[in-house]
C-alpha cells in the first residue's frame, strides 16, 4: 500500500453528509482538524433533530395523547440503541445526562457522598481531563477521601506499575480516560479495571474521545460505570450517557431531585422512581436524545473496524508528513494510539500557529486542552492539537503540512 492508500470508505460520499465542511473560512475551504473538541453532525442527525421539532414535540412519559407517546418512544428507543451501542445488559443501565462532565459529576456526587469516607481513596491518572479531576477534588474536600494519581511516562503512555503500586486497600474508586484528548494515548482499559476490582474498588471509565473511534464494550471491559458524550461522535451537543451497573445505580442516591424521578411525594416523604429515571428529574434533553439515536446508526452504519483503519491511514500519514517540519515536536507518541496529534513547532507559540492556521481555513484546537496538570507534567504551556474525523482526507493533512510548513519559513523566530 503506498502512504496514500486508505480505507474502502467512500469519504467524498460521506463528505457531502456534512454541510458544515462546504464552506470557505479565510478565503479557503474549510478543514476542520478539531474533532476532538467536538465533530460536525451529518444531514441524518440534523434531520432527527429538525424533524422532532417540526412533528413531535411533546413532554415525555407524562401525557397520553399522541405527540407525546411518539416522543417518549422515540427517546426511549435512543436508551436502546445505546445500550445495545455498549453492549449494556439492559437499557436502564443507560442515564441521559448533558454530557460526560455531568456524568463523572453524577457519580461522583451521588455514588462518591455517599460510599466514601476520610481515608478513602480515589485514583485517576495525569492525561485526565479536567472534567474527570475536579469532581472528585470536591468530593475528597467533602469527604476527606485522598485524590492520588498515576504519572504519564515520557511517550504519553500511563505508568501501569505505578498504577499499581498507587491501589491500595483504601482506593474506592478508580476514574481513568479510555482515550486521552491531548496525547491520543488509548488506555488499557480491561486491565486497569481487573486491577481495580481485585483491589475491591469500581472503575469509571471516561470515554468521551473512545465512543467514535474504538468500539465499546462495557461487558468485555467490566466497567462500572462509564461516560461520553454525543456531540463528540456526529451528534448533537447538550446531551450524553452514564452507563451504570445496575446493582451500583440501585443503591445510589438521587442525583437531583424534581419530577420525573419520584415514585411517591408527599411533604412528610419522597420515594424515589426506578432506575434509570431516578437520574433524571425534570424535562430532559429530549430532541438531542432522539438525534443523538440517530447519530449512533451513523456511527455504526460506517462500522468501528472502518472508522478505526480510516483514522489509523490518516494518523499514519500525518506522522510521516509532519515529521519534515522544521522544529516540530509531537507531544504523545504511544504506539496505542487514536487520531489526535498534540504538538508544538520551535519558536512559534502554539495560539499564534493556531490563529495562523485558522487564516487559512484549517481549524485547530490549541492551549492546555483543559488537561493543564499534563501541560506541567510535559513543562509547556500548551499545544496546537489536530485531531480528525471520518470526513478527513490525506489530501486535508496534506494541506495543513504545507501550510505549517509556510508559516515556519515566514514566521518562526
Ligand atoms: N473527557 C475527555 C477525555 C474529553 O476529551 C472531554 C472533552 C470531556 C471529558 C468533557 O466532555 P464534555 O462533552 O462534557 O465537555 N474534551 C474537549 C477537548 O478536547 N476539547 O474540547 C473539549
Amino acid at each position: 500500500m503506498s502512504s496514500f492508500a486508505t480505507t474502502q470508505l467512500d469519504i467524498e460520499k460521506i463528505r457531502k453528509q456534512f454541510p458544515v465542511l462546504h464552506q470557505d473560512v479565510n478565503g479557503k475551504q474549510l478543514i476542520y482538524f478539531d474533532n476532538a473538541a467536538t465533530s460536525q453532525t451529518p444531514d441524518v442527525v440534523i434531520n432527527a433533530l429538525s424533524d422532532y421539532y417540526s412533528l413531535d414535540n411533546a413532554n415525555i412519559h407524562r401525557g397520553i395523547h399522541a405527540l407525546a407517546e411518539r416522543s417518549t418512544a422515540a427517546y426511549e428507543e435512543s436508551r436502546k440503541k445505546v445500550a445495545s451501542f455498549i453492549n449494556a445488559d439492559e437499557p436502564e443501565e443507560v442515564i441521559f445526562t448533558k454530557g460526560t462532565t455531568e456524568s463523572i459529576n453524577l457519580v461522583a456526587t451521588a455514588y462518591g457522598r455517599k460510599f466514601l469516607e476520610a481515608g478513602d481513596e480515589v485514583l485517576i491518572s495525569g492525561m485526565e481531563h479536567h472534567s474527570n479531576i475536579v469532581p472528585w477534588q470536591i468530593l475528597c474536600e467533602q469527604t476527606g477521601a485522598k485524590l492520588k494519581v498515576t504519572p504519564v511516562e515520557d511517550n504519553g503512555d500511563l505508568n501501569m506499575e505505578a498504577f499499581r503500586g498507587l491501589l491500595s486497600e483504601r482506593t474506592r474508586i478508580v476514574s481513568i480516560v479510555f482515550i486521552s484528548n491531548t496525547l491520543g494515548t488509548i488506555n488499557p482499559i480491561k486491565e486497569i479495571a481487573t486491577a481495580a476490582h481485585n483491589a475491591g474498588a469500581k472503575i469509571l471509565v471516561d470515554a468521551a474521545q473512545a465512543a467514535p473511534h474504538t468500539k465499546i464494550d462495557v461487558r468485555d471491559l467490566n466497567c462500572d460505570f462509564l461516560a461520553f458524550s454525543a456531540h463528540k461522535m456526529y451528534g448533537p451537543t447538550g446531551t450524553g450517557v452514564l452507563y451504570g451497573k445496575r446493582a451500583l445505580l440501585e443503591k445510589m442516591d438521587p442525583y437531583q431531585g424534581g419530577g420525573e424521578m419520584i415514585k411517591e411525594v408527599s411533604f412528610e416523604k419522597t420515594t424515589y422512581g426506578e432506575i434509570p429515571h431516578k437520574f433524571e428529574a425534570g424535562t430532559p434533553n429530549i430532541g438531542d436524545v432522539i438525534a443523538f439515536g440517530t447519530a449512533i446508526e451513523f456511527v455504526e452504519g460506517i462500522g468501528h473496524d472502518m472508522l478505526k483503519q480510516h483514522e489509523d491511514d490518516l494518523l499514519a500519514h500525518a506522522n510521516s508528513t509532519l515529521r519534515d517540519i522544521d522544529g516540530f515536536t509531537p507531544i504523545g507518541t504511544s504506539n496505542q494510539k487514536a487520531s489526535v496529534i498534540s504538538f508544538n513547532i520551535d519558536g512559534i507559540h502554539p495560539f499564534d500557529l493556531g490563529m495562523l492556521l485558522d487564516a487559512r481555513g484549517i481549524a485547530v484546537r490549541t492551549g492546555h486542552h483543559c488537561t493543564q496538570p499534563l501541560m506541567d507534567r510535559f513543562k509547556i504551556e500548551g499545544t496546537a492539537r489536530a485531531s480528525f474525523a471520518v470526513y478527513n482526507t490525506i489530501s486535508e493533512i496534506d494541506d495543513f503540512v504545507t501550510a505549517l510548513k509556510d508559516i515556519v519559513s515566514k514566521y518562526r523566530k
